[in-house]
């Protein structure tokens, strides 16, 4: 498969239900059912979680980010130990996001050509170009990579996220040639990897398309929404979600970055997007918050103390069929570690599942009726 050009990601769409699909994404190394649900693993591990875990919640693919492996323990050391797949030891498929949207959070020194930022570790000094971002995520060895954006935080000035939007189509074409430039090195290193382009445009649904159409243009193996959930309303994400989507080419994934809450997820499928990512499930469970069918629950509320019964009744993960609330609720409050594994393994199954349950909503074509269930609990 790792031929010297580009690796499309191409999607097989088996079934429609408006404009949400259901069907079979192929990368360079292995194929995954979409729609998706990507767990975060920031640093090479889903927080809390083994390799091990990984394999028995078999999510489609595992994220992990470039800003925090460039720092530590640097992208040359990842490659060394055998790209991600050596390193973390999972061997199921892998993307990694970019490290703008991380640095961005920084305040960094953004320019034209690119995106300098002090390390939170040791407050050294680093650069981001588009095409250090994509030779570092080379080097990272994902099944995808993700290229150099830029997402302001709204709401901003319409004059802010236009430029954003003007500099990403501009590092799009730069973060492409450096990519292609690089397929020799990696098909040496037996590398099938894909890049994905982001479009994005703040909540503007003519600047969105505009961004959609330019990102197209350039010509990636798939596709990203960038720059949503990040302080707009879910009534100004989903118009310019649509008007992003509607210029996506159907035989390529979509992939809505950083957003994974279950109402979100629902309403995001209905117009046609096929991937997601977030840490929004890990993040909860660390702190005592669960995913369940019936909605959030805190599981340190007193009530749950003498409760014999699983975290969610409906949910067939491992820790489920095991473990009490009572008891999961003790290892909480007293801290043991195995409390963060256990419910972030329910929390990241449960969504997973979430997202199987929608996917099967589309083949039925009983999308509406899912989406209207979802919306009650989680809208
Ligand atoms: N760009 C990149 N990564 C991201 C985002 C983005 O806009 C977001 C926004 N929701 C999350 N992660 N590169
Ligand atoms: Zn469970």
């Amino acid at each position: 498969m790792s031929g010297d050009g580009p690796v499309p990601v191409r999607v097989d769409v088996e079934a429609t239900d408006g404009a949400a699909r259901a069907g079979i994404a192929h990368t360079g190394r292995g194929s995954f059912p979409v729609p998706a649900f990507m767990p975060v693993g920031t640093r090479g591990s889903v927080r809390a979680l083994g390799a091990d875990d990984l394999d028995r919640l078999a999510p489609p693919v595992v994220l992990a980010n470039t800003y925090h492996l460039m720092l530590r323990p640097g992208a040359e050391v990842v490659r060394d130990l055998g790209g991600l797949r050596g390193f973390t030891g999972w061997d199921g498929l892998s993307l990694t996001d970019s490290g703008g949207f991380q640095v961005f959070s920084l305040e960094p020194d953004l320019d034209e050509d690119g995106v300098s930022f002090r390390s939170t570790y040791d407050g050294d000094l680093h650069r981001l170009t588009p095409e250090g971002a994509a030779a570092v995520q080379s080097d990272l060895g994902a099944d995808m990579q993700m290229v150099l954006d830029i997402c302001p935080a709204l709401p901003a000035p319409e004059r802010t996220v236009r430029e954003a939007t003007e500099r990403t189509a501009r590092w799009a074409a730069r973060g492409r040639a450096a990519f292609l430039d690089g397929a020799e090195a990696r098909a040496e290193r037996g590398l099938a990897q894909s890049q994905l382009g982001i479009v994005q445009g703040g909540v503007d649904p003519a600047l969105r398309a505009d961004s959609a159409r330019r990102t197209v243009e350039v010509g990636f193996d798939g596709y990203a929404v960038g720059g949503l959930s990040v302080g707009e309303t879910r009534e100004q994400m989903l118009p310019a979600l649509a008007a992003a989507v509607e210029h996506l080419p159907a035989d390529r994934p979509r992939y809505l970055m950083g957003v994974g809450d279950p109402a979100s997820i629902v309403e995001a499928v209905a117009l046609g997007i096929d991937m997601f990512d977030c840490v929004l499930p890990s993040r909860l469970a660390r702190h005592g918050t669960i995913l369940t069918d019936e909605g959030r629950l805190n599981l340190r509320n007193a009530r749950h103390t003498r409760d014999p019964g699983p975290l969610d009744p409906a949910c067939p993960c491992p820790v489920c069929a095991r473990w009490s609330r009572g008891y999961l609720r003790h290892l909480l409050l007293v801290g043991e570690l195995t409390a963060s594994r256990l419910l972030t393994l329910h929390n990241v199954a449960w969504l997973l599942r979430l997202v199987d349950r929608t996917a099967e909503a589309v083949r039925d074509r009983r999308l509406d009726a899912w989406r209207t269930d979802v919306l009650a609990v989680w809208g």
